[in-house]
């Protein structure tokens, strides 16, 4: 059984880790947000394709959901004793290898697609870790700066863990994306998966940012298999992810429902075939099959659960 998830960062890798549990004998295709990746101190970084990466591969911190376990900030010290800049982000001593290697295969002319299944050589992730594109598309925040009351663009890193995305935002830019492609295997992937399924990422800025690559939509519209989404919003809420400081950017309502008919149905023009909301959640999408099971990742089991779940959904047959 091929089942491809289109995943960010934290919520997506603890979605795929469930669905490991869940479905032991499928090959498993992660298409992973790259929006998010930044150049820092001379680093190529990518945030969602490292998160999954040491999620699955057991090399994650829990508590933060990012970053390494055990980690250390010796480099990061170092670095803010000379004030080089940026001193906001979390630089790992342990993180900072992976960040090496990425920069030195990058230079030396490997695609990120490369990159990444080198470095998961090392992780053994359990899935095929797929960039969205190999061509950099970075997600920027246009929001009025506090000094000049002008508009500017900020890089979505330094909106969400400098600001914690506490400046308003006017918009959202994937710059980069007119001349951005499916990266290699992805388009094959969706278009012959047996089941697509959208992890509760955020809506906007990771699994928007996946859509946003020229070509995906069309390839999760022609899936052999049925599309299911999860709800990233419970009970009117985001649950992580701050999707609900993303979602009214773009005009969507904050809810179960304003996000499955942001995604809308495949019968229309949309994407969904079904859609999981949680449990005492109401959501009307037209064309779409909502059920409401519990969503929320609270351990191991429940995430299964709720991955066994997104599969019944598509259709496809779990181990009991
Ligand atoms: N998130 C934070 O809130 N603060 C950080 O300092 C931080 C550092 C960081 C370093 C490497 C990495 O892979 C992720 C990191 N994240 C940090 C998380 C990251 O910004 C977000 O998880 C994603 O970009 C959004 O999904």
């Amino acid at each position: 059984m091929r089942i491809v998830v289109l995943a960010g960062g934290v919520g997506g890798a603890r979605f795929l880790r469930g669905l490991l549990a869940a479905a032991p004998g499928a090959e498993v295709t992660a298409v992973v947000n790259t929006g998010d990746d930044v150049t820092l101190h001379g680093l190529r970084i990518c945030p969602d394709l490292d998160t999954v990466m040491y999620t699955l591969g057991d090399g994650i911190d829990e508590e933060r959901g990012w970053g390494r376990r055990s980690e250390s900030w010796t480099v990061k010290d170092e670095l803010a004793a000379y004030g080089a800049e940026p001193t906001w982000f979390g630089l790992g001593d342990r993180d900072l290898a992976t960040h090496l290697v990425r920069t030195r295969m990058l230079d030396a002319g490997y695609p990120l697609s490369d990159v990444t299944a080198a470095l998961a050589q090392r992780w053994q992730p359990g899935v095929r870790l797929l960039p969205m594109s190999d061509q950099r598309v970075e997600t920027h925040v246009v929001v009025t700066d506090p000094d000049t009351e002008r508009p500017r663009a900020i890089h979505f890193q330094e909106w969400w863990i400098r600001h914690r995305a506490a400046l308003d935002a006017s918009s959202f830019v994937q710059v980069g994306v007119q001349d951005a492609r499916p990266g290699p295997g992805v388009v094959e992937a969706l278009t012959t998966a047996d089941a697509v399924l959208f992890a509760p990422s955020n809506p906007v800025v990771s699994i928007g940012a996946v859509l946003g690559v020229p070509g995906i939509r069309a390839a999760v519209r022609a899936a052999a298999g049925r599309v299911v989404g999860i709800s990233p919003i419970v009970d009117g809420a985001a649950l992580r992810g701050m999707a609900d400081r993303c979602l009214p950017v773009v005009g969507v309502e904050v809810s179960a429902e304003g996000v499955g008919r942001h995604y809308g149905a495949r019968s229309a023009d949309g994407l969904l075939d079904a859609w999981l909301v949680h449990t005492g959640d109401q959501a009307t999408v037209p064309g779409v099959d909502v059920r409401a099971v519990p969503l929320l990742m609270s351990s191991p089991e429940a995430t299964r659960a709720l991955a066994r779940a997104a599969l019944d959904a598509a259709g496809v047959a779990t181990t009991p």
